[in-house]
Order: structure tokens, then C-alpha cells, then sequence
């Protein structure tokens, strides 16, 4: 990797799986003040060569648990960088969640880290989380946004189920705004969804929700 700058040096070892050169790399940027934003921005396109490369036959699903543990790394790393670049006042609150039978949970949880470190009192319900549990907890938490994650393809009906339910159930939760995120999401799936706000991006996830709420 002779010639590649340190960035694509962090997103090439994502995505050759090697665990220690990446933590090394991420470090070395840390050390050099980098914001920590552009650092989680890198590791996610290191892992879209792992999820091509799982596509394409030439890693299993251990390579995408690999791929998570590593992800997992670099955020206790970058942890406290991110405090540093926190906020005092408080925004609002955000309630989030995985839809039903998806555990992907490191995006969302990034989208979480982000959203307190800008102020934000953030409510995570966690992962496979059912359409009557997300209406349950809109009921009694009552947030300013409800944040909806998922990223597999078979995850955006139970988006859509989510926002039905949502829209259904009451006045307070057909009120409240959604936002969806995940790898996938795009504005097609927003509005097959019956979302109107999306990203696939938590830097853009946590402006979006500073809008909302401005
Ligand atoms: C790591 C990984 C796993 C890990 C997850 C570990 C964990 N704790 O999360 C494990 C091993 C569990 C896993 C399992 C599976 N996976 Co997987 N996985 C991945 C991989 C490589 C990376 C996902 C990831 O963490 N990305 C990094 C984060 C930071 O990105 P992100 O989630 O998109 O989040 C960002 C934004 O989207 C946004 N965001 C996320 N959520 C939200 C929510 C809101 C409200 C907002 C505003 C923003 C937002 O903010 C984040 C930061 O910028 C992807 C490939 C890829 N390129 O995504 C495949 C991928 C998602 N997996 C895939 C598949 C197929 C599977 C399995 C079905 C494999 C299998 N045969 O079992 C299972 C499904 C399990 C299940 N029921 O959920 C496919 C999905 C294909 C599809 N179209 O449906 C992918 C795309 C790989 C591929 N190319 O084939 N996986």
C-alpha cells in the first residue's frame, strides 16, 4: 500500500479485514486532529468493499462479522474524539430502532453516538424491533423524531409497516416525524416507505434532525 494516502489506506485495510492496521491507521489519524466524522465517513465506504466483496463470493458471513467487530473497534477509538466535538444544548429527543428481523445495529448506533454528542436525548430500542413496539414507545416517550433503521432489502416493508402503524394508532404518533436511514435507503424507498425524511448518512441524519426541530 505504498502509494495510497492514509485515507484509502483505512478504507482498503476495512475492507482486506485487517484489524490491527486499521485500528493503527485510525489512531495515526486521530493523532493528526482529524475530524473523527471524516474517519467513520472512510470506514463506511472500507465497509461497502466488504459487503461487494460478500456479494461476489469472496467473503462469507464471517467476514461481515469481522467487518463489524472492526467497526465496532474504531467507534471505542473515536468515542471520546467525539465528545470533544459535543454540544451543551439540548435539541430534543430522538427515539431509534432496527424494524423487525434485522440486527444490523453499528449504523444506527454511529447515527446515536452523533445525535448525543449534538445534544440530543437519544432513545435506542435496539434491533428486530416490531411495528407495535416502536408505536408503544413513541406513546409513552413521546420524542421530537422517531429514527428507523434498516439494511436489508426485506427491511423496508417493515418500514412501511412501522409508518403505517405510526400513522394509524394516534394523533400524537401520526404527528411525530420519522426518519429512516441504512445503507439501502434511498428516495424511492422513502416514499414506497411513506417517509419523508431519509439519509443513508448519520452526519446527514443528525442535520436533518437539527432542521426538523429548528
Ligand atoms: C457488518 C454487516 C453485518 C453484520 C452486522 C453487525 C452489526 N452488529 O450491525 C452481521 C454479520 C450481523 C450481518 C448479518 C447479515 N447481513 Co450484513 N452486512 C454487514 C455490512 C458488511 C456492513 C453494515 C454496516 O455496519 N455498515 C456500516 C454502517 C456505518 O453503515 P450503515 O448501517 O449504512 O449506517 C450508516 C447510514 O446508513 C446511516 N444510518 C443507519 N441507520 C440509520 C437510521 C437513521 C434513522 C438515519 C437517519 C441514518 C441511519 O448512518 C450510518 C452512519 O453513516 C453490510 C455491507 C454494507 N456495505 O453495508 C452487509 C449487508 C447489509 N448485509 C447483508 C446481508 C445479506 C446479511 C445477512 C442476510 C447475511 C446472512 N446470509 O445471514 C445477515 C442478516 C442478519 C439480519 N437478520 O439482520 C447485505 C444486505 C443485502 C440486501 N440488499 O438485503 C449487505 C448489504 C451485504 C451485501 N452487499 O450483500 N451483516
Amino acid at each position: 500500500m505504498k502509494n495510497l494516502s492514509i485515507r484509502e489506506q483505512l478504507i482498503e485495510n476495512v475492507g482486506n479485514l485487517e484489524e490491527k492496521a486499521v485500528s493503527k491507521l485510525v489512531l495515526k489519524r486521530i493523532e493528526l486532529g482529524e475530524d473523527p466524522l471524516f474517519i467513520i465517513d472512510d470506514c463506511q465506504e472500507g465497509l461497502s468493499l466488504v459487503g461487494e466483496r460478500y456479494e461476489q463470493g469472496e467473503y462469507f458471513i464471517s467476514g461481515l462479522i469481522m467487518a463489524g467487530e472492526i467497526l465496532r473497534q474504531v467507534m471505542t477509538l473515536l468515542k471520546p474524539e467525539l465528545k470533544n466535538h459535543s454540544s451543551i444544548h439540548s435539541k430534543g429527543s430522538v427515539l431509534l430502532g432496527t424494524v423487525e428481523g434485522d440486527i444490523h445495529d453499528l449504523g444506527k448506533s454511529i447515527l446515536g453516538i452523533l445525535l448525543t454528542c449534538r445534544g440530543f436525548t437519544v432513545h435506542d430500542l435496539g434491533v428486530d424491533v416490531p411495528p407495535a413496539v416502536f408505536v408503544e414507545h413513541v406513546e409513552q416517550v413521546k420524542p421530537d423524531i422517531v429514527g428507523i433503521s434498516g439494511l436489508l432489502t426485506v427491511s423496508h416493508k417493515k418500514m412501511k409497516e412501522t409508518i403505517d402503524l405510526l400513522n394509524m394508532k394516534s394523533e400524537l404518533t401520526r404527528n411525530t416525524p420519522v426518519i429512516i436511514g441504512g445503507g439501502q435507503t434511498d428516495e424511492q424507498v422513502a416514499s414506497m416507505v411513506g417517509a419523508k425524511l431519509w439519509c443513508n448518512n448519520a452526519i446527514e441524519g443528525v442535520n436533518i434532525c437539527q432542521k426538523v426541530l429548528s
